[in-house]
């Protein structure tokens, strides 16, 4: 049999699950994710390979209406990170959450539209919905608003029809040779990975009291043969201190 493989974005506006869905799908924490919307600041690759099937998924930030506020260089940076991955991808998981239609998921429809890859909307959350009698009527309205692939309603954190949302994506997946050896998970180093999953625990012990300017460098990542030494250093951006980031 022959080989697929292909490239999958996993994009929607901020905290509608796309990274819980990412690391549902790999079985594992690759992404990380909290109850704050821009938890996800850089894209971040998925790698599953099932037999003859690798699916390359690509986590991007949410991406969100930019407001004037003194955030503006991440916001756009992390806009344009999540652009990027749609280019040139062989499909496009559309995330929202329930039947919650905002103007941010409008605009990211809206950018979806010259994409030329099939996209498949994820109504994620269903285990969180009040009113199960309104999915249907909900799932014909949105189903019109563009021709989607596939409709999936879906809990990215129960598990619930992820394994349906598989089979309608691996459908998309185009003949071609694996791009990365079977073992492999993601693209990001150890070294990132630990960065990130500070950054995590930051954002969820703090939660309200956390400045949004906040970053995660790793000052010390030293391997030896039973124990690695991780040292992070935590800078947070005070008023006039906004050259200390690249950011
Ligand atoms: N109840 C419920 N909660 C979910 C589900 N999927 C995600 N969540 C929660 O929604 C919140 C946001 O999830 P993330 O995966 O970080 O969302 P995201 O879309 O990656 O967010 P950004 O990276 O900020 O754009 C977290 O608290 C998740 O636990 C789901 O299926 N059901
Ligand atoms: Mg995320």
């Amino acid at each position: 049999m022959s080989q697929t493989c292909g490239f999958v974005a996993i994009v929607g506006r901020p905290n509608v699950g796309k990274s819980t869905l990412m690391n549902r799908i790999l079985g594992q924490k690759i992404s990380i994710t909290s109850r704050r919307p821009q938890t996800t600041r850089h894209q971040v690759m998925g790698i599953k390979t099932e037999d003859e099937t690798q699916f390359i998924y690509v986590d991007t930030p949410g991406m969100h209406i930019m407001s004037k506020d003194r955030n503006k260089a991440i916001n756009r940076f992390m806009n344009q990170a999540a652009t990027q991955a749609l280019r040139d991808v062989d499909c496009v998981v559309f995330i929202i959450d329930r039947t919650r239609w905002t103007e941010e998921d409008q605009a990211v429809l809206k950018r979806l539209e010259h994409v030329k890859a099939p996209v498949i909307l994820a109504v994620n959350k269903v285990d969180r919905l009040g009113e199960k009698g309104d999915l249907l009527p909900w799932l014909a309205e949105v189903g019109a608003r563009r021709d989607f692939a596939a409709i999936v309603p879906i809990s990215a954190k129960h598990g619930t029809q992820v394994d349906t949302l598989e089979e309608e994506v691996a459908k998309h997946l185009p003949e071609s040779v694996h791009f990365f050896p079977e073992d492999q998970i993601t693209d990001k180093s150890l070294r990132f990975m630990a960065a990130e999953l500070v950054r995590e625990k930051v954002m969820r012990q703090l939660g309200d009291e956390l400045p949004y300017q906040m970053t995660v460098e790793i000052e010390e990542f030293r391997e030896t043969e039973r124990v690695t030494h991780i040292s992070a250093l935590i800078p947070c951006r005070a008023t006039g201190a906004e050259s200390y980031f690249d950011w």
